[in-house]
């Protein structure tokens, strides 16, 4: 479908429509466009921007992973679909593996999401030889080379029962979710309230800028950093967002 470039909504639209042939493509689940149409929802009402508590966030979340010993970066449908190839420059500026995680299982879509990875030139691992004790969906199963073994993981577009799991098996997570308010933002180490589409070419500025910094320096960012005044941020942000637009109609 041709969209003008002077369409109001352009961004949002070109969006979509990169999901939707990563739907046509197999990589992408129906629900995963239902969960799409959730964040663009919050999207709208944080003003479709990444405010200063994302990226504060965003700022932190790569502290992390660059301070860890086994960083691994997990990709679902949704997120190959909408910025593949930026977590993959994500992952070489940082030196971690990908590793793809669904939470809808298919052998196939899993194949078809870690082939459209390589094209980038990264490792990506998608074995299915361990198990995170604890968890009923699909999820459990990962690779022991990655996020099994993983102290840091980001989990981007996540569902809160894993988000819990990997925390009880003692790893920390960075989240990407325009939800402030779900059971993975409220349960994650950081959380980046942000469009995924902002978040991660972000994360590869911030990767590049902090990428040689010393342990001490990358450590006082990540002990500086509060995830519930984020969270809270975050919630006010919307209120006020609300506030201004209803009152724009007065
Ligand atoms: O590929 P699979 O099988 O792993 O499935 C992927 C989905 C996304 C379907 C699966 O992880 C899922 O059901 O996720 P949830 O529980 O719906 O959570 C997704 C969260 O991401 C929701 O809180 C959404 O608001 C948020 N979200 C959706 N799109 C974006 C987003 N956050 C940031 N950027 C987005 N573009």
């Amino acid at each position: 479908m041709e969209i003008p470039r002077s369409h109001p909504r352009y961004h949002s639209l070109m969006t979509r429509e990169k999901l939707a042939e990563a739907f046509r493509k197999g990589l992408v689940v129906p629900e995963g466009l239902i969960a799409h149409g959730r964040g663009e929802c919050f999207d709208y009402i944080l003003g479709e921007m990444s405010r200063d508590f994302a990226l504060e966030a965003e700022r932190a979340g790569v502290a992390m992973l660059l301070l860890a010993d086994h960083p691994v970066l997990s990709v679902n449908g949704n997120t190959a679909g909408l910025v593949a190839e930026e977590i993959c420059e994500l992952a070489r500026i940082i030196d971690a593996p990908v590793e793809v995680n669904i939470f809808h299982w298919s052998d196939e879509r899993k194949r078809k999401i870690a082939e459209e990875l390589e094209k980038h030139g990264v490792e990506v691992y998608s074995r299915n030889d361990a198990v995170l004790e604890g968890l009923e969906s699909a999820r459990r199963i990962v690779d022991s080379r990655g996020i099994y073994r993983a102290d840091v993981v980001l989990v981007p577009l996540e569902d809160g029962d894993r988000c819990e799991i990997l925390k009880r098996h003692g790893k920390k997570v960075v989240t990407i979710d325009l939800n402030p308010l779900s059971r993975t933002a409220l349960m994650a180490d950081v959380t980046i309230v942000d469009n995924i589409t902002r978040a991660i070419p972000n994360m590869i500025e911030f990767a590049r800028e902090m990428k040689d910094w010393d342990r001490e320096r990358l450590e006082r960012v990540v002990e500086s950093y509060d995830n519930r005044s984020v969270l809270r941020r975050a919630i006010l942000a919307i209120r006020d967002y609300l506030t201004e637009r209803a009152g724009e109609l007065e």
